[in-house]
C-alpha cells in the first residue's frame, strides 16, 4: 500500500529505546504507484530501523536510478543519503563505507539496476564483502522505463503487452551465494512479518547482507502470466523457516522443538533463531543452501527467508587492515605521521 502519512501522529505511539517514534524513521510521501511493492519495502525498512532503535543520522542509504532507487526518499528522511547513477551504487557506497565505517549503509537498487547495467558492480561488491544491507526490489521489469523485460523476468513469463521472455533469468540469490555473499535471503513486499526480521538481521550482519525481495510493479507486470505478480508470488512462496530476531542481552523466551530450530550468533552478541520448515536445508553451509535453491527452481517455487550466512568471514574493512574510526574523525598524526614514516614507506617500495 501506498505508504501515506498524515501530519497528525497519536500523542502515546509507541517509543524505542532512543525515546523516538516511528515518525523519526518516516520520508517523505511516497510518489510511486499506489499498490507498488517498493512502498510495502520501505515500510519494513523504517519498522526494522526503529525496532533496533538505530540513530537515523548513523544511517546512510544509497541507491541507483529506477522506481526502487527512489525509496531511500521515503524512508529515514533524518538520514545520509545518496540517488547515485544507474547500477554504481555499489562502488558510491564502498567510498562511503571507505570514509566512514560506523554507520549503518543501505544500499537500494532494483533488478534492471543490479541485473544489467549493474551486474559487474554488484559481483564485485559482494567479492569485497562491504558491510551494507544490498536490496533488491526486484519486479521483473524496468518499472521507471515503462516495463520492459528485466533480467530476472522468467523464460516464458508474459508481459502486459502480451510479450513473452525469451530469455533464461538471472537468479541474484543463487549468484550471490555462488559469489561468495555472507548473508543471502529471499522475500516477499508483501511479507512483512518474514521482511522484518529478516532487515533486523541484514543490519547486524558485519559483511555484505543481500536479500532479493519480490516487489511487484502494479503498472507494468502484475499481469495473468507474469512470475513476478502478487498472485504468482504469493502462490508460490516457499519458506525455508521463520526467523526470530533477538537483539542482543535480551533473554531467549520460546524454545523450538529439537531438531528444527538452529541459533546463528552475530558478531556482536546478538543472535537470530530461525524455525525450520526444511529439514535437509542448513543456512551456515553452501552447498545445502545451492541445493535448496536448485530444488525450489525445479518445482517453479520461490524459496524465501534466510538462505545463507556465514559469520566467519571478515568485512572489508577486516580484510584491508583500515584505521579505527572515520576519515574525519582522524587526528594530524594519524593523517601526517611524520618523516621517519614516509622513509620507511618509500624504502618498502624501493
Ligand atoms: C545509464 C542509463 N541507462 C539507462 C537509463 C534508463 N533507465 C532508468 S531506470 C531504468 C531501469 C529501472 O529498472 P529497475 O532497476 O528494475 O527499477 P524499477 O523501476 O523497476 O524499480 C533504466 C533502464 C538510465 N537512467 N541511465
Ligand atoms: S511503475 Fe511499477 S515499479 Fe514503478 S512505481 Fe509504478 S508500480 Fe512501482
Amino acid at each position: 500500500m501506498t505508504y501515506l502519512k498524515p501530519l497528525f501522529r497519536h500523542p502515546k505511539l509507541p517509543k524505542n529505546k532512543l525515546g523516538y517514534t516511528l515518525k523519526e524513521y518516516e520520508g517523505t510521501i511516497s510518489t510511486l504507484c499506489a499498490g507498488c511493492g517498493h512502498d510495502s519495502i520501505s515500510a519494513t525498512i523504517v519498522q526494522a530501523c526503529f525496532e533496533l532503535s538505530i540513530e537515523p543520522h548513523l544511517v546512510a542509504k544509497i541507491s541507483g536510478i529506477g522506481c526502487s532507487s527512489k525509496t531511500p526518499a521515503y524512508f529515514l528522511g533524518n538520514s545520509h543519503g545518496f540517488n547515485s547513477v544507474h547500477g554504481r551504487m555499489p562502488s558510491v557506497a564502498t567510498g562511503a563505507n571507505l570514509a566512514n565505517k560506523n554507520m549503518v549503509y543501505f544500499g537500494v537498487s532494483g533488478d534492471g539496476d543490479t541485473a544489467s547495467i549493474g551486474m559487474g558492480q554488484f559481483v564485485h561488491v559482494i567479492r569485497r564483502n562491504l558491510n551494507m544491507v544490498y536490496i533488491v526490489m526486484n519486479n521483473g521489469c524496468y518499472g521507471l522505463t515503462k516495463g520492459q523485460d528485466s533480467a530476472t523476468a522468467d523464460v516464458g513469463s508474459a508481459s502486459k503487452s502480451g510479450h513473452i521472455n525469451p530469455f533464461q533469468p538471472v537468479d541474484l540469490a543463487s549468484l550471490a551465494v555462488e559469489l561468495g555473499a555472507t548473508f543471502v535471503a529471499q522475500s516477499f513486499s508483501g511479507d512483512k512479518q518474514q521482511l522484518v526480521p529478516l532487515i533486523k538481521a541484514a543490519i547486524q550482519h558485519k559483511g555484505l547482507a543481500f536479500i532479493n525481495v519480490m516487489s511487484p510493479c502494479v503498472t507494468f507486470n502484475n499481469n495473468p502470466g507474469s512470475t513476478k505478480s502478487y498472485d504468482y508470488v504469493r502462490e508460490h512462496m516457499q519458506a525455508t523457516g521463520t526467523l526470530d530476531f533477538v537483539p542482543e542481552r535480551e533473554a531467549i523466551k520460546a524454545e523450538y522443538a529439537a531438531g528444527t530450530d538452529t541459533a546463528v550468533s552475530l558478531h556482536d552478541g546478538t543472535v537470530m533463531r530461525l524455525h525450520k520448515l526444511a529439514p535437509e536445508w542448513n543456512p551456515e553451509d553452501r552447498l545445502s543452501a545451492v541445493n535448496a535453491m536448485q530444488q525450489a527452481r525445479a518445482k517453479n517455487e520461490i524459496l524465501t527467508g534466510l538462505l545463507y550466512i556465514n559469520t566467519e568471514f571478515g568485512d572489508l574493512h577486516d580484510i584491508l587492515k583500515t584505521s579505527e574510526g572515520a576519515f574525519n574523525t582522524l587526528g594530524e598524526k594519524a593523517l601526517c605521521p611524520g618523516e621517519e614514516q614516509l622513509q620507511a614507506i618509500n624504502a618498502s617500495l624501493r
